[in-house]
């Protein structure tokens, strides 16, 4: 705070009301008074006591859920016991799921658990999917097991970049590949991973100079 020793009864009640003000048209904000574009109702329904990292745009998050219609509260997934029953993975902020998850996963701490109201519009809109009819407002019961560096995250690029030069070479993007189907306890295909590659490369090596460098890697176009 721009406090100073004169008058400084009067800057922080200047502060006190500018900060009251601000308070209640974040309020407004939340409760969606003023917004034009729907926004996802996030509740946390259970706060670890302990939290080292939270999720950020670009982490991969491991969840259980159930989903619910907000109409007439059907379930029409639930991770936990329906499909092979194992928690998802997903990579937060980056469209791999409906807007209204990655909206309302973020800043959250392995262990946490929260209640999302997605609106159609960041849900499945006019045309539904499956089970889930147009136009419907769902809820989720979302856990969060686990934060992963994702595939744009800094950490990631060091991970990647074995010799520290700064690029990643199509080697060591095969290397990472290799290791990443390893750990989710797939076996390597040199075949495949080396199409993927090619793939990657003629995506995010802008300059085609075959080499990602960490600009290239982390520069990313699409916004939410
Ligand atoms: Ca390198
Ligand atoms: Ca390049």
């Amino acid at each position: 705070m721009f406090i100073e020793k004169k008058n400084s009864v009067c800057h922080v009640y200047v502060c006190v009301v500018a900060y009251e003000q601000l308070c209640s048209s974040l309020l407004l904000y939340v409760s969606g008074a003023k917004l034009p574009e729907p926004e996802v109702k996030i509740e946390v329904l259970h706060k670890p006591f302990i939290c080292h990292r939270k999720t950020k745009f670009g982490d991969m998050l491991l969840i259980h859920y159930e989903g619910f219609l907000e109409s007439n509260g059907t379930m029409f997934h639930s991770s936990r016991t329906l499909g092979d029953k194992h928690p998802v993975w997903f990579t937060l902020g980056i469209k791999e799921v409906i807007k209204g998850w990655d909206k309302g996963l973020q800043g959250m701490c392995t262990g946490e658990k929260r209640k999302l109201t997605v609106p159609p519009a960041l849900a499945y809109g006019k045309e539904g999917k499956g089970k889930i009819p147009p136009e419907s407002t769902l809820i989720f019961d979302i856990e969060l097991m686990e934060i992963r560096n994702g595939p744009r995250s800094h950490e990631s690029f060091q991970e990647m970049d074995l010799n520290d030069d700064w690029k990643l070479s199509k080697l060591e993007v095969k290397e990472y590949l290799k290791k990443e189907f390893e750990r989710h306890g797939y076996s390597p295909n040199d075949t495949q991973h080396e199409v993927m590659v090619e793939d990657i490369f003629k995506k995010e090596d802008e300059d085609s100079d075959g080499y990602i460098s960490a600009r290239e890697f982390t520069y990313k176009h699409d916004e939410l």
